[in-house]
């Protein structure tokens, strides 16, 4: 193996620097993908310093062009029987490990800027789950909030009468994310189903339970990212009991963490959603919020008319002003920024795990790094919902279904396992303790050698 030297860490840091501006030039006014390339490749240029074979692969150059883009108009007609346009995307990254797997999110905030940022994350993430899954993303602009279930529908249908060409079972299978939760699974099932005209389960996961669905998928995100935070506790002799924790968000991912962090004896103080947060000092009602957001897809601000001694306040980020041990940020990218940041160290925040994708911004990263904080970065802690999404693949390639304890038991062997493979190639590449580096490295070494295998494709 080439030993590093001054010189082989500066050709590296060259390779890593032109890289990074053909992407700013080539992706112009696209800032959050252009942050989730950032937050990787300088975590990557010593494993170039030490592996030049990458560098002669291309492997760089070719990782963060996407294999295949698609938007695509999706019409469909309002309940006033008004004709609505919105776009739709596909972005399939890479496949060098396995079919294109990744989510479909549903918000007005998607654009192309967004779905890459979340395909480039997803490639990373799914490799670390040490499971056949290469990285993929897709969604659309659509607002689902004051939607009838007959208009979701809909939507829903028009957006897979064109996802369909580019998926399949072994090709790209989606699932879930931001507003896209088991009812338009189900939809988009029904669609896929008649078009194709067969049952291929294994085209979409996150489906509901009999038709296909796996067990502890709807719990996988949440829990995964709690079992990721207990081992980073474990590791300097604490522990989730007892203490207080703040989880953001109330939707699929936040729900499950707080159902978590309460079997572990911890209290959840607060959550939110996108209009405002609660704070219980007596532990938030999980039942309570599951059927607000679940079954009567209410606001959160309506907790406080069942819980009087809570508290509601409008606006998001204030939620990170409340003092915890343990922070979750479990509802959107770039929701912790670097005075949140500053404010959760401030009040003795010891560890924060990732349940949304890239919730923090690279100068919060940095403070909560710089201030020893356990740090558990996305790609790695949310790691459990799409490694149960490939658990549910597995199960309906094999025409069975396991049980909740036995998908729970997987999950949990595999979380341990992506925070052993982190914190072991932190260390390999001399940044201990650096969760970070030691994810985007462990996630990127698989796929890297995977391209060198296959050639220059
Ligand atoms: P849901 O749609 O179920 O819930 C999202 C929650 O976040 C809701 O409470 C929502 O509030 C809030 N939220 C959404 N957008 C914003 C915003 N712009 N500002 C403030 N709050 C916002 O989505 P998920 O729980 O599935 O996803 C949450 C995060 O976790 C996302 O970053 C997603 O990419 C990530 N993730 C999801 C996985 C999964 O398996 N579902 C797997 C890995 C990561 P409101 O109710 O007002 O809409
Ligand atoms: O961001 C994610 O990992 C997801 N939304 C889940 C993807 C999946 O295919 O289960």
């Amino acid at each position: 193996m080439p030993t590093v030297t001054a010189e082989t860490t500066s050709i590296a840091k060259q390779y890593v620097q032109s890289v990074y501006e053909t992407v700013i030039k080539r992706n112009p006014h696209e800032s959050e993908f252009h942050q989730a390339i950032k937050e990787i490749l300088d975590s990557l240029t010593p494993v170039f310093a030490k592996h030049p074979k990458y560098m002669n692969h291309g492997i760089l150059e070719r990782i963060v062009e996407p294999e295949r883009v698609v938007s695509f108009r999706v019409p469909w007609v309002d309940d006033s029987g008004k004709p609505q346009v919105n776009r739709g995307f596909r972005v399939q990254f890479n496949s060098a490990i396995g079919p294109y797997k990744g989510g479909l999110r549903f918000h007005p905030s998607v654009n192309a800027s967004i779905i890459k940022f979340l395909g480039f994350e997803q490639i990373f993430k799914n490799s670390l789950t040490g499971l056949p899954i290469g990285g993929g993303k897709g969604g659309a602009d659509f607002d689902p909030k004051g939607r009838s279930d007959n208009e979701i529908m809909r939507f829903t249908q028009s957006f897979m009468t064109e996802l369909y060409k580019y998926i399949g079972p072994d090709e790209d299978v989606p699932a879930g994310d931001i507003g896209v939760g088991a009812r338009e699974i189900g939809y988009m099932f029904g669609q896929y189903k008649r078009i194709r005209g067969g049952h291929e389960a294994g085209v979409l996961t996150g489906k509901g339970i009999i038709y296909g669905g796996s067990l502890t998928r709807t719990e996988a995100t949440g829990y995964g990212c709690v079992y990721f935070v207990n081992e980073m506790l474990e590791s300097k002799g604490l522990s989730f009991q007892g203490s207080k924790v703040v989880v953001s968000g109330s939707g699929n991912v936040s729900i499950y963490a707080m159902d978590k962090v309460n079997q572990l004896g911890a209290k959840v103080v607060a959550c939110s959603d996108s209009n405002g947060y609660i704070y219980d000092p007596n532990g938030i009602n999980l039942q309570t919020v599951k059927r607000l957001k679940e079954v009567e897809r209410k606001r959160i601000s309506e907790y406080v008319n069942e819980h009087p001694h809570a508290a509601y306040t409008e606006g998001c980020s204030g939620i990170w002003s409340i003092p915890c041990d343990i922070a979750l940020p479990c509802a959107t990218q770039n929701e912790i920024d670097e005075e949140s940041a500053k404010l959760l160290i401030a009040n003795g925040v010891k560890a924060v795990g990732e349940g949304a994708n890239m919730p923090s911004t690279l100068e919060a990263i940095d403070a909560f790094l710089h201030n020893n904080v356990l740090f558990g970065p996305a790609k790695a802690a949310n790691a459990g919902g799409v490694a149960v999404s490939a658990l549910e693949m597995s199960q309906n390639s094999m025409r069975l279904s396991w049980t909740f304890e036995e998908v729970d038991a997987k999950l949990h062997a595999i979380m341990k396992n992506i925070y052993q493979n982190s914190v072991r190639a932190a260390e390999v590449y001399g940044q201990s303790g650096n969760l970070v580096v030691g994810a985007n490295i462990a996630g990127f070494i698989r796929v890297a050698d995977a391209m060198v295998a296959q050639g220059v494709v």
